[in-house]
């Protein structure tokens, strides 16, 4: 593979300089493209053109299905959802507008007999002013409606929500979880404080960390209620990423960043989403392709893939950066409120 790029690199480079020395040449020269020279050009930018409507096309069709499921898993995802579709219909629609009008006109007005003049034009104050004001009006839609967005995602300040907050604690290479327990506020944490089974360096000599929750392995989120996450990292720079809900946010070391959102879709609702099953018969049946190769190797089947919702890593953290995930789990409130309740205090397992 690197060697088909450094080649690719050397022709490029090659044809670049012969192309330049053709241009140095010309300019000394007092040679002029000819009709046919012109034609053939102006032809080949139609055919530019076509190459590009039809890459696009392909595009759609061939990738438009490795997507995020249809389904936003969470309030403020349909928001972003929303966002990515106007941002994606108006890209579409300027670009191919502006792909014609670029190869068209080069197309029309390729060097024919001398005649052919160019008309002069100094400026033009009304189209100046509506290629201006229009953008202007569009970006501000955009960049307002994607702030409110953004505040809604990052603004943890809100009580009126009654949101729990829990924190997600990443390190090379795995998560773990810190529910705030009763008085529902998280105690603090340092790093100087891991030791023994206090893997996340919480503090125990602060009251609020006496009723916290680690847990490992997965989460459970109640559907309805919002949930507030203090993001911390033990060592490099990680991102906490649910792709399912459309949040993401970086784990930077030394400092807690924030994010929030509302689970709108229970597990077992997104497990019965069409668009979900269908993603899940497809990927079970690659699943089923490589479980006979390995049964013929004397291996052990892979086991069918079940829809869960994950907390990702999303920054290339270490060599086992793929690895890093943790289930998430999206259930009743009153489902939600028995699993906490189960799980243990920190004070009645660290002291
Ligand atoms: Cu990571």
């Amino acid at each position: 593979m690197t060697a088909i790029l450094y080649i690719l690199v050397f022709t490029i480079i090659a044809i670049g300089s012969w192309q330049a020395v053709k241009i140095f040449g010309l300019l000394k020269s007092n040679e002029i493209a000819t009709e046919k020279e012109n034609n053939i050009n102006g032809w080949l930018m139609l055919g530019i053109m076509a190459f590009l409507y039809s890459l696009m096309i392909f595009s759609f069709y061939k990738y438009s299905k490795v997507l995020l499921p249809q389904l936003a898993a969470s309030e403020e995802g349909l928001h972003i959802d929303k966002l990515f579709k106007i941002t994606f219909i108006l890209i579409f629609i300027v670009q191919f507008i502006t792909q014609f009008l670029i190869f068209y006109f080069t197309f029309k007005y390729r060097g024919k007999d001398k005649s052919y003049k160019a008309t002069f034009l100094t400026d033009n104050h009304k189209l100046e002013f509506f290629w201006t004001i229009i953008p202007a009006i569009v970006f501000s839609g955009l960049i307002i409606y994607g702030l409110w967005t953004w505040n809604l995602v990052t603004d943890i300040t809100n009580k009126e929500d009654n949101p729990i907050y829990i924190e997600l604690y990443s390190k090379q290479f795995q998560w773990e979880a810190r529910y705030a327990g009763k008085d529902n506020i998280l105690g603090e944490a340092n790093i100087r404080n891991i030791k023994g089974i206090n893997t996340m360096g919480v503090d125990m000599s602060d009251k609020n960390s006496q009723d916290d929750k680690a847990v490992l392995h997965e989460i459970y989120l109640p559907k309805g209620r919002k949930v507030v996450f203090q993001i911390r990292s033990q060592d490099v720079i990680h991102s906490a990423y649910m792709p399912h809900f459309r949040a993401q946010m970086n784990c930077v070391p030394g400092m807690k960043t924030y994010m929030g959102f509302t689970p709108s879709v229970t597990t077992e609702e997104m497990r019965n989403n069409e668009d979900t099953k269908i993603k899940v018969t497809n990927i079970n049946k690659i699943r089923a392709v490589n479980s006979k190769k390995l049964i013929a190797n004397g291996e052990d089947a892979l086991e069918p893939y079940i829809f869960d919702y994950l907390l990702l890593c999303n920054k290339i953290c270490g060599s086992s950066h793929y690895s890093m995930q943790m289930k998430i789990v999206v259930v009743e409130e009153s489902e939600y409120n028995k699993w906490i309740a189960s799980k243990k205090t920190l004070a009645q397992v660290i002291n």
